[in-house]
């Protein structure tokens, strides 16, 4: 794919239109604001080669095309451009497929198009009856419109358009968002207000925020979404919300958006009136069937079942003595018929207490690889735990080969932050899918294995946990936008960098002047780091406040072992960190050979996750030459004083963007500076009572003792 060319903006030219053309901006446009173009250069360019619009075919699919660059180039341009049918003239944006149009069945693109599949695109500049004009094409109406949508984003990103050569093939076909998301419209982890999904007013109350939920995830390639939370209602399967669910779909459709629902292993039970869930007995595998062709009777496209089994309470086919497989390959034969998937999660928490939590998923899955019915996808959260700020990539990736892994990454902050902590998460996505497994020798990464190259897997998959709700920006914090836009584009391309994404999405979410889009993006890409610093530097994890996950806990020592911070840091007069070499858990024997060597010496284990595989002393001495105590402390205060920084560079961009999120930024920012300033102070003071050592003397002391921070109570934190 050719990459373009940026026009040169001149930023004086921003100062003086961000203050007047910006106002009321609530967040709702997303990156799908499509202001008109003031360089007067940039505009000319485009006019003189966006004349007209041609689209060939008729389509449910099609008119959204028309509607979207309709309003995208007027909005842009400042004008209408009209939508012709007969004459092609210079500057004719022309879309359309082969079997749709003989003008573009003309044109030297087949071989091309032999690469895009059913999702993939042809952008071209073209002589088309000898006149220039810029084609989109692809084999299915669907790409061309995630083509329209990438031509918009090139206009959005101010780039050059007079020689567009772009061919596009989304990485993974599957393209997932999982809304935890109860019927009662509570959401799970969900930090911007309710649920999206207005079950009581639908079907016959369609809100216009699902169409505009469509488009958005259509511009950045997503193109299923799991309704319903993975600790799953049974409800959600009964005629009432199937049709509710079938008008969601009817609303999706257009933009490719295919939903699903949580499948609740017992439901047959629960509202089939059967005795049993059993997967061999022969009434539930009856049951299953004829609702998976109740369910394609009423929405023939339905894409399939997301199961948590056997896992923090979920039913599953263990109950009954049956293995993963047996329960997920009984729902994956009542599927087949009609084209369906089952997303069978990974994400175990059992009963009795394990060992060591992080070794559980892969102690159940391994055994279970090559045995699972082949529209059976096992859906594996990037690392062993549960979304920390940063853990090592899961051992299960690379160590089923013979059997399709499905990524899931959580855009919902849970660990990070949640409403109001500015972390751009594309750096964590990152850094998982370029970890090399050693799978195969080096060059195994885990994207390799996700894309299906590794391994030969025809079906491949990328799921989000999803971080939107009601609010009026979707997300609740402006800058959590930039993980949805993120977990979309690096699902259609895994190769995209983190950098590059969190350009794009400034550039359109905000303005393209550099003097505000330079800074703010090196603010986003080191957010995440910043964030592991003052929440768990070095490996740590897990030590966050009970149930609601919201600020420092890392005294909580009461209950279920493995639901406790003190299980996973470890800490002692001796030192911090938990053992998973061969004299602990031996948790590092589940990666291959190269990765364990690695890990498995605290010299040459990563110092980011070196208390993730050690427990060390507190006189360990790193590589900065300070004890593992003072580097520790010296991590914490990083992470709040770039806090401040993040504040400071905020702060000195006043006046380049519109008011209303310029100030909500600045003040979730200093909610944030509070919260790091807690997480530091707490943890520091916490880990103190074991390590019996100063604070490194250069260090600001904390103003409160660790009585105070043991004593906050959050009962009213929003996503439980
Ligand atoms: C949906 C963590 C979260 C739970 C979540 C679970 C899961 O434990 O805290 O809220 O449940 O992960 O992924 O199933």
């Amino acid at each position: 794919m050719k990459s373009s060319t940026r026009y040169r903006i001149i930023p004086a030219l921003f100062a003086l239109l961000a203050c007047h053309s910006l106002s009321g901006e609530n967040g709702y446009r997303l990156w799908l604001r499509y202001d008109t173009i003031h360089d007067t250069v940039v505009l000319q360019a485009y006019h003189s080669a966006l004349k007209q619009i041609m689209v060939e075919g008729h389509s449910g699919t099609l008119n959204a095309v028309i509607e979207e660059l309709q309003n995208g180039l007027s909005g842009m341009l400042g004008q209408e451009i009209p939508l012709v049918s007969e004459t092609i003239t210079e500057g004719t944006l022309l879309i359309g497929t082969p079997a749709s149009s003989d003008r573009i069945a003309a044109l030297p693109v087949k071989d091309l198009l032999r690469r895009t599949g059913n999702d993939g695109f042809i952008i071209k500049t073209c002589l088309v009856s000898g006149k220039k004009c810029i084609v989109i094409t692809a084999n299915e109406d669907l790409g061309l419109m995630y083509g329209t949508f990438h031509f918009l984003r090139f206009l959005q990103t101010r780039q050059q358009i007079a020689d567009i050569d772009v061919v596009s093939v989304p990485s993974v076909q599957f393209r997932l968002l999982n809304h935890w998301d109860n019927l009662n419209r509570t959401v799970e982890r969900g930090y911007a207000g309710c649920s999206l999904w207005d079950w009581l007013l639908l079907p016959d109350t369609v809100s216009p925020r699902y169409k505009d939920y469509a488009r958005a995830n259509a511009s950045i390639g997503i193109n299923g979404a799991v309704l319903t939370n993975v600790n799953a209602d049974a409800l959600v399967l009964t005629p009432q919300y199937l049709e509710k669910t079938a008008a969601l779909a009817e609303v999706f459709r257009p933009y490719g958006i295919k939903v699903y629902l949580t499948a609740r292993f017992s439901a047959p039970v629960e509202v089939g009136g059967l005795s049993t869930a059993d997967p061999l007995d022969p009434q539930v595998i009856d049951w299953w069937q004829k609702k998976a062709d109740e369910i394609y009777r009423q929405i023939p496209d339905f894409g399939g079942f997301l199961v948590k089994a056997n896992s923090e309470g979920q039913p599953g086919p263990q109950n009954y003595g049956r293995t993963h497989a047996e329960g997920a390959n009984m729902l994956a034969r009542a599927l087949a018929p009609h084209g369906g998937i089952v997303m069978w999660r990974a994400f175990v928490y059992d009963s009795n207490v394990p060992e060591d939590r992080a070794k559980q998923a892969y102690d159940e899955f391994k055994p279970l690889d090559g045995k699972f019915s082949s529209n059976v996808f096992i859906q594996v959260k990037n690392g062993p735990i549960d979304f920390q700020p940063r853990e090592p990539f899961h051992p299960l990736f690379g160590s089923m080969p013979g059997t399709p892994l499905m990524m899931e990454f959580q855009l919902t902050q849970e660990y990070l932050g949640q409403g109001t902590h500015l972390v751009y998460l594309a750096p964590l996505f990152k850094e998982c899918l370029q970890s090399d497994t050693y799978a195969k020798g080096k060059g195994s990464e885990v994207a390799r294995i996700i894309d299906g190259t590794l391994e030969n897997h025809t079906i491949t998959g990328m799921a989000g946990v999803s971080n939107i709700g009601t609010d009026s920006d979707w997300c609740g914090h402006p800058f959590a936008q930039s993980n949805w836009y993120a977990f979309g584009r690096l699902s259609w391309d895994l190769s995209l960098t983190a950098d590059t994404i969190a350009e794009e999405w400034l550039r359109m979410t905000f303005t393209n002047n550099e003097t505000f889009v330079i800074p703010v993006k090196q603010m986003m890409m080191g957010s995440r780091e910043y964030a592991v610093n003052y929440m768990t530097p070095l490996g740590l994890h897990h030590i966050m406040a009970r149930d609601h996950h919201h600020g420092p806990g890392p005294w909580v020592s009461e209950g279920r072992p493995d639901w406790t911070s003190v299980y996973y840091h470890r800490a002692d007069t001796a030192g911090v960190g938990f053992d998973r070499t061969a004299s602990g858990s031996d948790a590092l024997s589940q990666y291959f050979p190269e990765v364990k060597q690695q890990y498995e010496n605290p010299d040459s284990c990563p110092e980011t996750l070196l208390l993730w595989f050690h427990h060390l002393p507190w006189d360990y001495r790193m590589t900065t030459g300070r004890t593992l105590w003072e580097e520790l402390c010296h991590r914490y205060y990083e992470g709040a004083d770039s806090v401040k920084k993040m504040q400071q560079t905020w702060k000195s961009l006043e006046g380049l963007i519109d008011k209303e999120r310029f100030e909500q930024v600045n003040a979730m920012l200093s909610i944030q500076l509070k919260e790091a300033g807690w997480w530091r102070d707490a943890c520091v003071l916490y880990f103190q009572s074991f390590s019996h050592r100063p604070i490194p003397e250069e260090l600001e002391k904390p103003a409160r003792s660790l009585e105070y921070y043991r004593n906050i109570k959050e009962p009213t934190i929003p996503g439980i």
